[in-house]
């Protein structure tokens, strides 16, 4: 795979306040609900959380089941299955899947649950619920309300500050802003991050973002291009697939040239709604490249 690099650059001050919020708030919760996207979901772990959720007990959603590679995102689900911590496949966006949620919230808090009721004493359980911008934390909310009490958006960035939410079981839940980290280290993890729509496209050039996009999708299964686009691909380079695509789009500009600005985007943008099919970029046999470090480019002197 040509190892693309694409410059990322986003970590507002929205998000810095979130994570001083995270700090405050983590004492009062019983259980973490860490959404991650199941297309990426070990890109979606955000090394800033890690010392932050300490030893409490992790529910991780792989959310966007729907649009994710089944096979793979179980395999994952295998990988992040430890003591203290529960996987569960989710799609957000259908109604009444968010029962087995509340469930795991209660698994993880039976000590807590069995304390007060020997006290006779009504109990309230709280989760907070983390991942990374776009995920789909507002919605798996909603989902659990039954109403639209959060606000959300296809795009990164929607949640801006900490909402409680109570769910009718009298579990309350914390919706946080969408948290990334201010620099990455792995430009495969930056790239997937970005794919996958969590980060905010003006600070991203998308015609260079495309063009990674069509390399690293090819090297995962051209056949995804091939039946997106109704074309055939073999030994052209990525410029000349971008070509064949706009050309079966028509994508096309005054004087005959290709719209390679309108292709780049329809790429990005069929990617992110899930338009190519289930795909689930990364798989457990790829850490090793996933948590390499870059190499630090050299300065000019
Ligand atoms: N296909 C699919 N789409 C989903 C799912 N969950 C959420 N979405 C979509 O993903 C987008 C982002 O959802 P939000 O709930 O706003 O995501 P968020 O994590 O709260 O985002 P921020 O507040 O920006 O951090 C929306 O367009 C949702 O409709 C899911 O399980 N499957
Ligand atoms: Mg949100």
């Amino acid at each position: 795979m040509e190892d693309s690099k694409i410059n990322i650059n986003w970590f507002p001050g929205h998000m810095a306040k979130a994570f001083r919020s995270m700090e405050k708030e983590i004492n009062l919760v019983d259980v973490i609900i860490y959404v991650l996207d199941s297309r990426a979901p070990f890109s979606c772990i955000n090394p800033k959380f890690t010392t932050l959720v300490g030893n409490k007990p992790i529910v991780y959603v792989f959310n966007k089941y729907d649009i994710g590679k089944k096979s793979i995102v179980d395999e994952w689900m295998r990988y992040f299955k430890k003591e203290n911590s529960l996987c569960i496949a989710m799609d957000s966006t259908a109604s009444g899947t968010g029962k087995k949620i509340e469930n795991a919230i209660r698994e993880l808090s039976a000590d807590k649950i069995e304390k007060y009721r020997l006290k006779n004493m009504n109990c309230t359980l709280r989760a907070m619920v983390i991942g990374v911008p776009n995920s789909g934390k507002s919605t798996l909310i909603n989902n659990l309300c039954g109403k639209a009490k959060t606000i959300t958006g296809d795009k990164p960035g929607v949640t801006k500050g900490k909402q409680w939410v109570k769910i009718a079981s009298g579990i309350e839940l914390l919706d946080m802003p969408g948290t990334l980290w201010p620099s990455f280290d792995n430009n495969i993890v930056a790239r997937h991050l970005a794919y996958i729509g969590s980060i905010r496209e003006e600070v991203l050039d998308i015609p260079e973002l495309a063009m990674a996009f069509i390399s690293d999708i090819r090297s995962l299964d051209k056949s995804i291009l091939e039946n997106r686009y109704n074309i055939s691909i073999s030994d052209e380079s990525n410029l000349e697939v971008l070509e064949k695509i706009c050309e079966s789009r028509k994508f096309v500009v005054r004087g005959g040239d290709y719209d390679y600005d309108r292709g780049c985007a329809t790429i990005i943008t069929d990617f992110k709604q899930g338009r190519m099919g289930a795909i689930t970029l990364e798989s457990p046999q790829d850490i090793k490249s996933l948590t390499k470090k870059d190499k630090k480019e050299k300065k000019d002197v």
